[in-house]
């Protein structure tokens, strides 16, 4: 009884610091692991290491005595990670497809299990939104294995191209692309991933002079940490603390969009000062969701910091970077990621973000839209997703 109630604290614990975004879920889950253990190595007490499990999958509370921001674009099915882009003057948004795999959450992301993509458009913000269906099935991809994570999509000469990582079947995350004569598809994907492509959160950007280039990258689950010298490491681990943060990644595209047309390089994100963002600076170092945005001709690298739930953003002059940490776009969302695309439509400037007001389950994601707002100075006005009642 004793380890019920110590197990139901530590619930309760880990659900307040959901709310409070007070972020120390590791050492709390490292805790429970531990505590998870002993309990395994007891068999009498095998049914506490069922309760204990299911309690542990139900992270995404619900918020109290506030109100959302905005609702979810669609209802009839969970979506994340929305990319929107506007072709032919309408929005389209392309999204990771969640489902309820039955996989256990860990730190690697495993519960993120996604099987198909499906694209919404909409004629205009707060009008109806369309599924289009299942645009790209995993058993179309000749070399996937699991997990079909955030995708982008762009359009040249005719040709709409959708980039996603999937698992190879080694179990590494690759950039894969499939094309279609329509932004909705079916798209058909390429026999192999993209040569040079690792990691995660393809997102593609294509400059006013016709130039394409893709950003992307993320660690723990997103695998980044494993590529720190040129050769894939199973046992990479993150910089110390007072080192400097990995960066994402950029490549420019090829004319065909198909391969990248030069040697991936790493983006540097800089504090004020000029000096690199270090490891252990986990309010403001990169972790995942690229994004790049062009607004008055400065160059906007967005991100999510991962575990400290926050999207920020950093001004360049080229898109290469190197880009100043300039601040926080997106407060933490109801669920533990955060992941966001913006764009412009109609002489408004939109965010596309996704909470779990649906499912409250961090793995059970809804998309949503928000208007974003520029000051004068060309900073961001930050977004809180939730407001008082
Ligand atoms: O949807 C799976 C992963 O969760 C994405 O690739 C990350 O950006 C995070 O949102």
């Amino acid at each position: 009884m004793q380890s019920v109630a110590f197990l139901s604290l530590l619930f309760i614990f880990r659900s307040y610091n959901q709310h409070a975004h007070l972020f120390i879920s590791f050492p709390i889950n490292l805790f429970i692991k531990m505590t998870i253990n002993s309990i395994k190595s007891s068999l009498l007490l095998a049914p506490l290491l069922v309760l204990s499990i299911s309690a542990l999958s139900q992270d995404a509370k619900p918020v109290e005595n506030k109100k959302y921001l905005s609702q979810p674009l669609v209802k009839h099915i969970y979506t994340a990670d929305p990319s929107a882009h506007v072709f032919n003057g309408k929005i389209y948004i392309y999204p990771s497809h969640d489902i309820e795999a039955g996989v256990l959450e860990n730190d690697n992301g495993d519960h993120f299990d996604m099987r198909d993509y499906h694209i919404l458009s909409l004629d205009k913000i707060g009008g109806k939104v369309t599924d289009h269906g299942v645009a790209l099935d995993i058993k179309n991809i000749p070399w996937a294995g699991r997990q079909l994570w955030a995708p982008d999509a762009a359009y040249k000469n005719g040709i709409y191209y959708l980039y996603f990582p999937v698992k190879d079947k080694q179990d590494i995350f690759r950039i894969g692309v499939a094309t279609s004569k329509s932004p909705t598809g079916p798209f058909k994907a390429a026999a192999n991933p993209i040569k040079g492509s690792l990691s995660i959160d393809p997102a593609v950007f294509t400059d006013t002079d016709g130039k394409s280039y893709m950003y992307f990258g993320g660690i723990w689950g997103g695998q980044l940490q494993r590529w720190r010298s040129t050769s894939y490491n199973l046992k990479g681990e993150e910089p110390k603390d007072n080192e400097p943060a990995m960066g994402p990644r950029v490549a420019r595209l090829s004319k065909n969009m198909l391969e990248f047309d030069e040697p991936v390089e790493e983006i540097k994100i800089l504090d004020k000062d000029g000096k690199q963002l270090l490891a252990g600076d986990h309010n403001r170092r990169f972790f995942e969701a690229s994004w790049m945005y062009k607004h008055k001709g400065k160059y906007y690298f967005t991100y999510s910091t991962g575990d400290t739930h926050y999207i920020s953003y950093a001004i360049g002059n080229s898109p290469y970077g190197p880009f100043v940490y300039k601040g926080i776009i997106l407060n933490p969302v109801q669920g533990w990621t955060n992941h966001q695309s913006i764009v412009d439509f109609k002489d408004k400037t939109y965010l596309f973000y996704h909470d779990t007001q649906l499912s409250g389950k961090t793995h059970l994601r809804n998309v949503k839209v928000t208007e974003l707002v520029f000051n004068k100075d060309g900073s961001i006005q930050t977004i809180d997703s939730v407001q008082d009642k």
